[in-house]
């Protein structure tokens, strides 16, 4: 996430019916176009205010939110936590097929999470406990993985930690399909995860943490 201000509206890396039936063309077409969309727009617009911050990358925003003038910080954790958090998430999807983690993050998985079927069952009791709003997220951290939650836009980036992979469990992410079934949606969207797109993000976290 090294853009800097005006943060792009991307588009979805792959047509909104890519991934049915797991995720709906219609659930992608609310939560790109307009949930997306208003996150960029609202952090474009914040930042049109402050010069000295357009050179400043989104990573780089978030990881130091608390040097941010009092009056915009929260505006920016929600709106550019938004941006960031979104665009990792389109990226962790893809309607390929199910495909599974390989090489040394393979290695790291079973590491860490003694099998894939184990990570699977970490990150959904994660995100279906997590309670109202947030993310489930794959972290990396000083050579080590890890799930973590966050509440709202929040973002668990910091100087040491990297986000590797998030599922979004706001309702606008699966309530047009799943209504509250949110385990449902958490079961399915395991079948959607991106692990070449995961391990390219594994791979810059492990060479960044070498360069720290
Ligand atoms: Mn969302």
């Amino acid at each position: 996430m090294s853009q800097t201000f005006p943060f792009p509206f991307e588009p979805l890396p792959y047509p909104y019916s890519a991934l049915e039936p797991a995720l709906s063309k219609e659930i992608l077409e609310f939560h790109h176009d307009k949930h997306y969309k208003t996150y960029v727009d609202n952090l474009n617009g914040i930042l049109a205010d402050f010069p000295k911050l357009q050179d400043t990358t989104l990573s780089e925003l978030l990881i130091h939110l608390d040097d941010l003038p009092s009056d915009i910080q929260t505006g920016i954790r929600n709106n550019g936590g938004g941006v960031y958090n979104h665009q990792l998430y389109f990226h962790c999807m893809q309607g390929n097929g199910f495909c599974t983690p390989e090489g040394e993050f393979a290695n790291a998985i079973h590491r860490d999470f003694e099998s894939l079927d184990n990570f699977n069952r970490v990150l959904t009791n994660a995100a279906v406990k997590l309670f109202g709003s947030g993310y489930a997220w794959l972290v990396y951290e000083k050579g080590k993985l890890s799930v973590v939650t966050t509440a709202n836009q929040d973002t668990p980036i910091s100087d040491t930690r990297h986000p590797l992979l998030c599922i979004d469990v706001w309702e606008h992410a699966y309530y047009l399909q799943y209504q509250n079934r949110r385990a449902d949606y958490i079961a399915n969207w395991l079948s959607l995860i991106n692990w070449e797109y995961v391990n390219s993000m594994f791979q810059m976290a492990e060479a960044q943490d070498e360069t720290i």
